[in-house]
């Protein structure tokens, strides 16, 4: 019998809700996905992945890039979206049509309707790389959604509650996989455990890569 039930594997996912306003749809990026690291390739060859430097003075352990007509930057300054990417002086990489399309069809299958995105942010997590617990807050209109998709080696998502002190949830989260926030959890604290040691995936090696896509203003 092996193999039968596989046929049930393609199937659409009904979204799992995380907290009030926050989604998870797996595999939803699954068809693109091959697609969206070829253009994250490109995108690094003219805005190359950095390790950003936060106001407190470390730097961070994720790698990050942006596209779009706005990218968020941080330096000891603070953090901020700019127009410029502050290594190349020049816009950030355009948005490309893939990537637009699955943010927009992700956000709608959530029911956040009319979501248009100007910024989108890209994560690269090699081994040992986290994301502390943090609200996303530097944007203006905290009205749209935000869409974040996963691709590569898989890691442990936390969600926590509107303060830092919340316990999180852990969620795994895998290669093709979207959640889509907004509404009453927008400034949930959230973050990312360390990538593991074993982490690894066929298309991206032992690699994890994030893709946030925001209204800002
Ligand atoms: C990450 N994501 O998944 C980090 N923020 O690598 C985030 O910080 C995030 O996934 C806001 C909304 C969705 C996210
Ligand atoms: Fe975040």
């Amino acid at each position: 019998m092996a193999g039968t039930l596989d046929l049930f594997d393609d199937l659409p996912q009904e979204p799992e809700r995380l907290a009030e306003g926050a989604w998870l749809l797996r595999g939803f990026a699954l068809c693109d996905a091959a697609m969206l690291i070829d253009e994250i390739h490109r995108i690094a060859n003219s805005s190359p992945f950095r390790h950003q430097v936060t106001p407190g003075g470390h730097s961070m352990s994720a790698a990050m890039t942006n596209c779009g007509g706005l990218g968020w930057v941080t330096d000891l300054q603070g953090y901020r979206y700019s127009v410029a990417d502050p290594l190349t002086e020049h816009s950030w990489p355009e948005m490309p049509e893939t990537f637009l399309q699955l943010a927009q069809r992700a956000a709608q299958a959530a029911e956040y309707h009319g979501f248009l995105p100007q910024s989108c942010l890209i994560n690269r997590y090699e081994t040992g790389a986290r994301m502390s617990l943090h609200q996303d807050r530097d944007e203006q209109d905290l009205r749209a959604p935000i869409v974040s998709v996963s691709l590569g080696a898989p890691i442990s998502f936390m969600f926590g509650g509107p303060k830092r002190a919340d316990k999180p949830d852990r969620w795994k989260l895998e290669h093709g996989d979207v959640v889509v926030w907004g509404g009453a959890s927008r400034l949930f604290y959230h973050g990312v455990a360390p990538l593991g040691k074993k982490a690894d995936h066929p298309l991206t090696g032992a690699a994890r890569y994030n893709l946030t896509f925001r209204k800002v203003y």
